[in-house]
């Protein structure tokens, strides 16, 4: 599966908004998409030119983009991929669509990138896939990276500190530019696996390959033989140069604020490729496919770290409302007084940006936001049920943390006492009434 056939695929279901004619990068693609968001994937056409936006719209489409009938099943397919990579498979260079054309120049600011919110500092490049080599060992590392285009030749890249992080860092060691491969155009099941949650040195290709039930076609890329997917729509080669640092942001990020200017990283473009009609994407900041592309690794990492303490963890969601990484409500049947709380403590310890955590019981729906409250109003002592961590690791985009992202974190034990009469905690509910009106 492609891009193409996937976007093909949504068309048929009626799913796809198409914009035909010239568009305005400033602002008049993110305000489309935003119009859009969580409803219909739109396509911008102007003649050969493509770009789109929102390439899926809720939990149950990116469970069909990895051929998943239901979003119930997107956890267990995630954790099976995590626990089972698959090598990729090596194609030949002729048989890279994606390879097909190499730009006679470098010119990043010719790309459809769009400038998104308002006082972003200019166009972005929000849906590629970098890929980098590890300088000692060789494995790869796939990861997605805001890149704000700084000129016709170079990128601003924002680089958290996590597997790409290590790499840049052991090339500058060494006084070497990093070479990376940025790929743009793919569906959601490669991008989805880019964001796994796994230790370093595991090469998110094979969980890709994994995900997608066959291995996906990787090619060397021609100038620094960095592996990428065949199957991409672009094919942007290049190098972190080392030591180098230039402004980057701000950039309207996924909690709904903009993440500050700073120095950081840059990336030179030494050769564009790409297929014939290329497909751009983009990913607009914030949007259901952005927060729900960071979700499922992080639901899975948090299930699996609340499973080690109490084995009745059922489900795990983290609200759209804080950008799918600060509020986790957990569903779990407590067996002993005291479980709960420490469930919740493994979920700070599963995924660090998780600032409150509530748990509820498994009459409760996680997915409605009405029903989690009315647990919290009718189950909760406050002075009893909720725990406060000082001086924890949360996310540095929360603007309400430090700089380096140090956060209090809270935990709301809205579970029923274990050993208590359940019955004055009983919802009321209407028994059906099976009588059919005349
Ligand atoms: C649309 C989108 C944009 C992202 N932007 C950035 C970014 O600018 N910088 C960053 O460090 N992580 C960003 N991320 C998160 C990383 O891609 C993600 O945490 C990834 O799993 C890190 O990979 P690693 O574990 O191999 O380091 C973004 C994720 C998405 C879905
Ligand atoms: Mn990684």
């Amino acid at each position: 599966m492609d891009l193409r056939s996937w976007l093909g695929f949504l068309e048929s279901q009626n799913r796809v908004v198409i914009h035909e004619g010239p568009w305005d990068l400033t602002h008049m693609v993110a305000s489309r998409l935003t119009e859009y968001d969580g409803q219909k994937t739109v396509i911008f056409r102007d003649g050969d030119r493509v770009l789109v936006g929102n390439t899926f719209n809720s939990r149950s489409e990116l469970a069909q983009s990895i051929g998943a009938q239901d979003a119930k099943v997107l956890h267990s397919r995630y954790r099976d991929a995590l626990a089972q990579p698959l090598v990729p498979y090596q194609s030949n260079a002729e048989d890279a669509p994606v390879l097909t054309v190499r730009e006679s120049s470098v010119r990043l600011d010719s790309l459809p990138a769009p400038l998104h919110h308002a006082r972003d500092s200019g166009a972005y490049i929000t849906a590629s896939i970098a890929i980098s080599r590890d300088p000692d060992t060789g494995i790869q590392n796939w990861s997605i990276h805001r890149l704000q285009i700084n000129d016709a030749q170079t990128l601003g890249i924002l680089i958290l500190p996590r597997h790409l992080a290590i790499m840049v860092a052991k090339a500058e060691q060494r006084d070497e530019d990093l070479p990376v491969a940025l790929v743009v155009g793919l569906p959601p099941g490669y991008l989805l696996a880019s964001q796994a949650i796994t230790p370093y040195g595991v090469d998110e290709a094979t969980i890709a390959s994994s995900l997608l039930g066959s291995p996906i076609a990787v090619v060397p890329s021609p100038l620094y033989g960095i592996e990428v997917p065949a199957e991409s729509e672009y094919l942007l080669e290049g190098r972190i140069i080392a030591h180098a640092r230039d402004l980057e942001g701000p950039f309207g990020e996924f909690p709904r604020t903009y993440g500050s200017r700073s120095p950081r990283p840059v990336v030179k473009i030494d050769a564009i490729y790409h297929r014939e009609s290329p497909i751009f994407q983009t990913i607009l900041p914030a949007s259901r496919e952005h927060l729900l592309l960071g979700a499922i690794p992080r639901e899975v990492a948090i299930l699996n770290a609340m499973s080690q303490v109490s084995p009745n963890v059922e489900d795990v969601i983290l609200t759209l409302a804080s950008g799918c990484r600060y509020h986790a409500v957990a569903q779990i049947t407590p067996r002993h007084a005291g479980e709960a709380k420490n469930a919740m403590l493994a979920a700070f310890a599963g995924v660090n940006e998780v600032k409150r955590v509530i748990v509820v019981d498994s009459d409760i729906n996680i997915h409605d936001p009405e029903d989690v409250e009315w647990a919290v109003a009718t189950r909760v002592q406050p002075d009893r049920d909720i725990v406060v961590v000082s001086g924890a690791l949360g996310s540095a985009l929360d603007p309400s943390a430090t700089p380096d992202g140090v956060t209090s974190k809270w935990a709301i034990d809205a579970t029923i006492p274990v050993g208590v009469d359940k019955a004055r905690f009983e919802k009321i509910t209407v028994p059906s009434n099976n009588v059919v009106g005349d």
